[in-house]
């Protein structure tokens, strides 16, 4: 895929918010990303939107403690969500991001879907477990993004993720897996798709 093919590209940073009323205003269309602490969710944004560092990356789990806010030229935005569950966060800056990521996913009219990222080496958490079966209750679209694929097989990687799709049809969630790893540019085509799809949807309200 060539660079000016990328539906995601020329995103730049608006701002970092603490809380869900410092975010710009709820208006347009924006999607967020998702998932457990150091599961690779800025890893996966910046390899969609293309750049290699927009999104601070760190070995350390608990490396996002802000709702960032990133905009494409045309005005619609990606929001990197902090990771949750992490143990070493003190329990009340925990219980902080807990209500501020629930406020969030409840108001947010311009939400139009989620992109979850899971570690496709291990189960999904409790907290993807919820955040599918709110998707699912409120009709918002999500896509799983199943990261680091580059530590699997290939086969292993096909194992994995028939397990997270059956596991999906059983719960009756809705939501696309896509195996994907940033390094490696696995599903990075499919994913971009999807996040620009999810962009695209109205969301019925
Ligand atoms: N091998 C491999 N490593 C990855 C991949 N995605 C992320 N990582 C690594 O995993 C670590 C965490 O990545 P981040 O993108 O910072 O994770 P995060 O989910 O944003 O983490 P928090 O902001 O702490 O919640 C970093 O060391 C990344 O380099 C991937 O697809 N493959
Ligand atoms: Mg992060």
């Amino acid at each position: 895929m060539q660079a000016s093919d990328n539906p995601l590209r020329g995103a730049a940073f608006v701002l970092a918010a603490h809380r869900p009323d410092q975010l710009p205003p709820d208006t347009g269309a924006e999607i967020a990303f998702a998932g457990r602490s150091n599961a690779g969710k800025s890893s996966a944004l910046n390899t969609l939107v293309g750049q290699t560092a927009l999104a601070r990356t760190s070995k350390t789990p608990g490396r996002t403690q802000q709702l960032v806010v990133f905009a494409l030229p045309d005005g619609r935005r990606l929001v990197d969500l902090p990771g949750y569950g992490y143990a070493k966060v003190p329990p009340s800056l925990r219980d902080h991001w807990r209500q501020a990521i629930d406020h969030y996913l409840r108001k947010r009219q311009s939400l139009r879907g989620l992109v979850l990222i899971a570690d496709i080496r291990h189960a999904l958490t409790p907290f993807d477990r919820q955040m599918l079966a709110y998707c699912t209750e409120i009709e918002l679209p999500c896509v799983v993004l199943l990261s680091k694929a580059d530590k699997l097989s290939r086969a292993q990687v096909h194992t994995r993720q028939r397990e997270v799709d059956a596991e999906i049809a059983k719960q009756h969630w809705r939501a696309q897996t896509i195996a994907f790893s940033a390094p490696a540019g696995t599903g990075l085509e499919e994913a971009r798709t999807a996040a620009a799809g999810l962009l695209g949807e109205v969301r019925e309200t």
